[in-house]
C-alpha cells in the first residue's frame, strides 16, 4: 500500500533527534535509498544534518537480525511469541503483575508505544513500564507538570527565529539538534538575535554565542534564581499574568537568598546575562541534558520556568521556555503514557477518575493503580529478583544506563529476558533468552512527535528484511497470546493511531492538554496522506502555543512557581577528585548500532576520548593522545586523552557512544553514578566523581583491514572505513610474535611485509594480496603517530607507496581528520586553504572546497579552524 514506484520519493521523518526533520526517501531499484531533506516539512524546510543525510548508508543488511532467536538458536515466530506469552503469564500467575516489566524507548513509534503501554497498564495490570526517556526527559516532564499541571511544551520552533535573545542552557544544539541550530544561526544573521550559551564546557554551539557562561557545574538553579531576583528588582514581574500564578512570593524569597558566588561566574559575565535576558521581552530559554540529567534536575527546570512565568514571557511569539527533546519520539512516548508514573494521553495514574476513564475506554480487566518502577529502580528490582520477566524494546541499557556493568549483570541474572532490536548482537541482546528481529526506520509505518508537538508520519520505504516484524505487531501478538485477542486485534498502524486519537478525546474532556480527537475516525487512506500537524487538534483547540492566556492545567486553573533552593553539587573526595561530564558527539547516535555502519559518520571522531584541561593533563602526566584509565566507585573505562581548554580544570568530558562491539573498555556508562533526581527519578549522568591515571600501556597499535578486525587486547576501538575497518589498539604486555598476532587479528595466513626498528620498538606489518593492501598493523611504544586517513585511503587499493612509512608519498595529499563528512574534506585541506590561499570565511572555504555546503553540521568547526589559524 505504501510501496510506491522506485522513482518517486516517499515523505518520511528522520529517526534520530527530536527536531524531527522531514525526509524524502527514494528507494533505488537495486536496494537502498536516496535521501534528501523535505522542503515542505515545517521542522526543517529541506535541511538535513549529517546524520540525516547519511541515512542511506545505514539501511543495509549488515548485522541485522533476520529471525527470532531462543537461547542463541534460530527459532520460528510462533515458538518465540508463545514462549514470551507463557513466561510472562506464568510469572504473573505465580508472583503477581508487578513481577514483570517492560523497558522501552523514545525511539519507538507512537503506535508501538501505545500498544506496549496498553498491554502493561491495562491488561497485565502493572505500571512497570518505563523508558529510556527516564534518562533523558523525565526532569522536564516533572518540571512541566509542577509548573503547568501538565507536560506541555508551550512554544514552537519559530519562536527561536522570532526571539531577540535565545539562551541555550545545558544544550549543545550545534551537535545535538543541528537543524534547529541552523535555523537559529540563520535568524541571528538577519535579525541580530543575542545568543547566550550556558555550559561548563566550550562547545561547538558557542560558535554563535554572544556570551558563553562557563558556570560551575550544577549551578544552573542558582543562576536562574539570581535572574528571578533581578526580574523582581527591575520591576518586570507582570502583575496581570502573576494573578494567574501560585507560589510567586515563596519563589522570590528563595531566589533572593541565592548567592552569586555559587555560580563561579565573574560579576561582569553575570551582569551581562541578567541585562540581556531581562531587557529582551522576546526571550526563549532552551534547555536540555545539562539541566535534566542532574540530581536536582526538576528544580533546575522549575528555576527556568519561574522566570518565564513571572514575566509572562510564555506562549507568545518569540518567547518561552523550550525543552528540546532528544529522541525522535520522546514526545510521543510521553503522550501515550510510556513513563511508569503516567497514564495514556497525559492522564494521571494516581487520579481515580482518569484511571476509570482509561479502563472504560480499553475495557481493561485490571488497571494499574499506582506508579510503577522507574528505570534505575526497575533494574534494581531485576537485580534482586523482584522482577522475574523483563522485555526490553528499542534501547540498549547494558550501555546507556548509569552503573552499566551492574545493569548488565542484573539483566544476565534475570529469570527471563526478551529483547526486541534491529540487531542481534547489541550488548543488551547478547544477554537475552529471546531476541526478536524488529523492523527499523524505513521499514515501518507510524507517527512521531517532535520537540514542538508536531506529529509527522514515518512511512515504510523498504521491505522488512528476513522475518523482521513491526514492534506494535510483536507486542499485539503477545497480548493476544496472553488471552486478550480482542483488545489487540489491530490490522494496521492506522487503526492504532485512530484508537489513540479517540482516547485523547476522552482525555480532553477530562481537561487534558493532549487532545487529537479530530483524528479519531481517521481512515487508512487519510493516515497514508497525513500531513505534519501540531497538537492539540480537537473541536475546541487547534495547534498553536500554550499559556499566553494564563490558563494552566492545575485543578484551580493557575500556574505554579516553585521555590527552588539550589543544591550544591556532591562534594568531591580525595579518592575521586574529578567530576566527569558526559554527552554526545556530532556524527554518532547513542550506542552507534546504526551510525556506526556509516564510514563517513565514523571519521569525525573514531574513538572514545576524554577531554582534559591542559593543567589537569600535566598534573597527571598524561600526554596528548595517550590513554587514561578512569575509575569511579562503579566501574572503569580507558579513554584517549584529548588535551583542551574547552573544558574546565577538574571537569573532564567523555562521549557516551562506545560499546562492547566498538570499544569494550570505552563504555562510559560503566562509570556513571546512579544517583537520581528525587522528583523525576532521572539519573545525574553529567557528574560522576572519578579518579584519572595514565593507563600503563606497554605498546600502542593501529590497524586497518579490508575484513572485520577481531582485537583481543586491553584496549581497542574499532570503526568502519569505506573499504574495511580500522582499530586503535593498546596492551599492557608486549607479545613475542607480532606476525602471529597480526595473522590472528586479521584472520589472514599469508606472510606480511615487515619493517622493524628494534631500537625504537617499532613494528610495521602490511599484508598485500594480489597486489592490493589487505591489512596493516603499526606498533609503537608510544601512541602511534601516522596518517590514519592515508592508510584508510590506501586500504584495498594497489597504491602501496608510503604505506609502511605511515604517511603519503610527496605527490599525495593527506586529508587528516575528517571535518566535512558530506564531501570528505579533511582538516589539512581546510588549513591549507586558510593559510596558503587566504580563504578566511566559512563561505569562501565552502566555495573552494564544498566543505560545509551540504548539511552544514561542520560549519562551527570550520569557523573555529579559521579563527585559530588566521594568517598573520
Ligand atoms: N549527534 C547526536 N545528536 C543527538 C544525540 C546523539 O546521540 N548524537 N542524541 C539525542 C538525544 S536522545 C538527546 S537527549 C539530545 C541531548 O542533547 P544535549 O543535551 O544538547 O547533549 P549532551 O551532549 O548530552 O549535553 C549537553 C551539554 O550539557 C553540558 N552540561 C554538563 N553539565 C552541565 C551543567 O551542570 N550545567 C549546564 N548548563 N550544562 C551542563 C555538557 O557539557 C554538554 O555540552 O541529543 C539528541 N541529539
Ligand atoms: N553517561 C550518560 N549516559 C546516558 C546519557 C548521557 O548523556 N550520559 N544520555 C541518556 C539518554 S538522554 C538517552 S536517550 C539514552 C539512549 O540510550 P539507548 O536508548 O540505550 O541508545 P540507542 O543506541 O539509541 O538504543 C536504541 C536501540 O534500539 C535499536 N533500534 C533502533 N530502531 C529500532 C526499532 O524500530 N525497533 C526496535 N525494537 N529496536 C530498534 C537500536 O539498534 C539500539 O540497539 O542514553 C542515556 N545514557
Ligand atoms: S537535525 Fe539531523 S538528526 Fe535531527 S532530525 Fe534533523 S536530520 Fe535528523
Ligand atoms: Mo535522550
Amino acid at each position: 500500500m505504501n510501496m510506491q514506484a522506485p522513482t518517486r520519493p516517499i515523505r518520511t521523518t528522520c529517526p534520530y533527534c527530536g527536531v524531527g526533520c522531514g525526509v524524502l526517501a527514494t528507494p533505488l531499484a537495486g536496494g537502498g535509498l536516496v535521501i534528501e531533506g523535505d522542503p515542505d516539512h515545517p521542522a526543517n524546510f529541506g535541511r538535513l544534518c549529517v546524520k540525516g543525510s547519511a541515512l542511506g548508508e545505514t539501511v543495509g543488511l549488515k548485522g541485522r537480525l533476520l529471525t527470532p532467536r531462543i537461547d542463541g538458536r534460530e527459532a520460528g515466530w510462533d515458538e518465540a511469541l508463545d514462549l514470551i506469552a507463557r513466561r510472562f503469564s506464568e510469572t504473573i500467575a505465580r508472583h503477581g503483575p508487578d513481577s514483570v516489566a517492560f523497558y522501552v524507548s523514545g525511539q519507538l513509534l507512537t503506535e508501538d508505544y501505545y500498544v506496549a503501554n496498553k498491554l502493561m497498564k491495562g491488561f497485565i495490570g502493572s505500571a512497570n513500564i518505563d523508558t529510556n526517556s527516564r534518562l533523558c526527559m523525565a526532569s522536564s516532564v516533572a518540571g512541566h507538570r509542577r509548573a503547568f499541571g501538565s507536560d506541555t511544551v508551550p512554544g514552537l520552533y519559530e519562536d527561536l527565529e522570532q526571539a531577540d535573545c535565545v539562551v541555550l542552557v545545558g544544550s549543545n544544539l550545534a551537535w545535538c539538534h543541528p537543524v534547529l541550530y541552523q535555523r537559529l544561526a540563520a535568524a541571528r544573521e538577519t535579525r541580530g538575535t543575542k545568543v547566550i550559551v550556558i555550559d561548563p564546557r566550550r562547545t561547538a554551539t558557542c560558535d554563535i554565542a554572544d556570551l558563553h557562561l562557563a558556570l560551575a557545574p550544577g549551578s544552573d538553579a542558582a543562576l536562574f534564581n539570581l535572574l528571578l531576583a533581578e526580574i523582581d528588582r527591575r520591576g518586570l514581574i507582570d502583575p496581570a499574568f502573576a494573578a494567574n500564578l501560585d507560589g510567586l512570593s515563596e519563589a522570590l524569597t528563595a531566589a533572593r537568598a541565592t548567592l552569586p558566588s555559587s555560580t563561579g561566574l565573574m560579576h561582569s559575565e553575570l551582569q551581562r546575562f541578567l541585562q540581556l535576558w531581562t531587557s529582551s521581552e522576546k526571550v526563549v530559554t532552551v534547555y536540555s541534558q545539562g539541566i535534566n540529567q542532574s540530581d536536582s534536575g526538576t528544580d533546575k527546570v522549575n528555576a527556568i520556568l519561574n522566570c518565564h512565568l513571572a514575566t509572562g514571557r510564555i506562549g507568545r511569539p518569540g518567547m518561552g521556555p523550550f525543552s528540546v527533546t532528544g529522541q525522535p519520539n520522546a514526545m510521543g512516548g510521553r503522550e501515550v503514557g510510556g513513563l511508569a508514573n503516567m497514564l495514556a494521553c497525559h492522564l494521571e495514574i494516581e487520579n481515580p477518575a482518569h484511571r476509570d476513564a482509561v479502563q472504560g475506554f480499553w475495557a481493561a480487566p485490571r488497571m494499574a493503580s499506582k506508579p510503577g518502577l522507574k528505570a534505575v529502580d526497575m533494574f534494581r528490582a531485576v537485580e534482586d529478583g523482584r522482577i522475574k520477566a523483563l522485555w526490553i524494546i528499542c534501547t540498549n541499557p547494558a550501555v546507556s544506563m548509569p552503573e552499566a556493568d551492574r545493569v548488565a549483570r542484573a539483566i544476565a541474572g534475570c529469570d527471563f529476558v526478551a529483547v526486541s532490536d534491529m540487531f542481534g548482537d547489541t550488548d543488551t541482546a547478547r544477554l537475552a533468552h529471546v531476541v526478536l528481529p524488529a523492523t527499523g526506520w524505513a521499514e515501518k509505518d507510524g507517527t512521531v512527535t517532535n520537540s514542538e508537538r508536531r506529529i509527522s508520519r514515518q512511512r515504510r520505504t523498504l521491505a522488512a528484511p528476513g522475518q523482521a516484524r513491526d514492534d506494535w505487531r510483536i507486542l499485539a501478538e503477545v497480548g493476544s497470546r496472553m488471552g486478550w485477542s480482542d483488545a489487540f486485534a489491530w490490522s494496521s498502524a492506522a487503526e492504532i493511531f485512530a484508537e489513540h486519537a479517540a482516547l485523547s478525546g476522552v482525555a480532553g474532556a477530562l481537561g487534558s492538554d493532549f487532545d487529537i480527537s479530530d483524528y479519531a475516525g481517521i481512515t487508512a487512506q487519510d493516515y497514508d496522506r497525513l500531513q505534519p500537524f501540531l497538537w492539540p487538534q480537537s473541536a475546541t483547540r487547534k495547534g498553536g502555543r500554550f499559556f499566553a492566556d494564563g490558563r494552566f492545567h492545575h485543578p484551580n486553573g493557575k500556574g505554579r512557581m516553585i521555590a527552588v533552593a539550589p543544591m550544591p553539587p556532591q562534594p568531591l573526595s580525595r579518592e575521586y577528585p574529578f567530576r566527569l561530564n558526559t554527552g554526545r558527539v556530532r556524527d554518532h547516535w547513542h550506542t552507534m548500532t546504526r551510525t556506526g555502519l556509516s564510514p563517513r559518520l565514523s571519521r569525525h571522531l573514531a574513538e572514545p576520548y576524554l577531554e582534559l584541561h591542559p593543567e589537569d593533563a600535566a598534573a597527571l602526566s598524561l600526554a596528548p593522545a595517550s590513554l587514561a584509565q578512569v575509575d569511579s566507585p562503579y566501574g572503569r573505562a580507558i579513554l584517549r586523552v584529548l588535551v583542551t581548554d574547552r573544558v574546565a580544570r577538574g571537569h573532564p568530558f567523555a562521549p557516551i557512544h562506545w560499546t562492547g562491539q566498538t570499544a569494550p573498555s570505552g563504555r562510559v556508562g560503566a562509570l556513571i553514578d546512579p544517583t537520581i533526581d528525587p522528583v523525576s527519578g532521572q539519573p545525574a549522568s553529567k557528574s560522576t566523581a572519578v579518579v584519572i591515571r595514565p593507563f600503563a600501556a606497554a605498546w600502542y597499535g593501529f590497524a586497518v583491514s579490508t575484513r572485520d578486525i577481531a582485537p583481543d587486547c586491553d584496549y581497542w576501538a574499532r570503526a568502519a572505513l569505506p573499504t574495511g575497518y580500522q582499530a586503535e589498539l593498546a596492551g599492557c604486555q608486549t607479545p613475542q610474535d607480532w606476525i602471529g598476532e597480526a595473522k590472528r587479528l586479521f584472520g589472514l595466513c599469508s606472510d606480511p611485509l615487515l619493517v622493524q626498528d628494534r631500537q625504537r620498538g617499532l613494528t610495521r606489518l602490511a599484508f598485500v594480496e594480489e597486489g592490493q593492501l589487505r591489512a596493516a598493523l603499526f606498533i609503537s611504544p608510544d601512541p602511534v603517530a601516522l596518517s590514519r586517513s592515508h592508510l584508510a585511503s590506501a586500504l584495498g587499493g594497489d597504491c602501496l607507496s608510503g604505506v609502511l612509512a605511515g604517511r603519503p608519498g610527496q605527490d599525495q595529499p593527506d586529508e587528516g581528520a575528517l571535518v566535512c563528512a558530506c564531501f570528505g574534506v579533511g582538516i589539512n585541506t581546510i588549513l591549507k586553504a586558510v593559510t596558503t590561499q587566504g580563504l578566511i570565511s566559512v563561505e569562501a572555504i565552502g566555495e573552494a572546497l564544498r566543505a560545509g555546503t551540504n548539511c552544514g553540521s561542520c560549519r562551527p568547526e570550520i569557523k573555529s579552524l579559521i579563527r585559530a589559524h588566521l594568517p598573520a
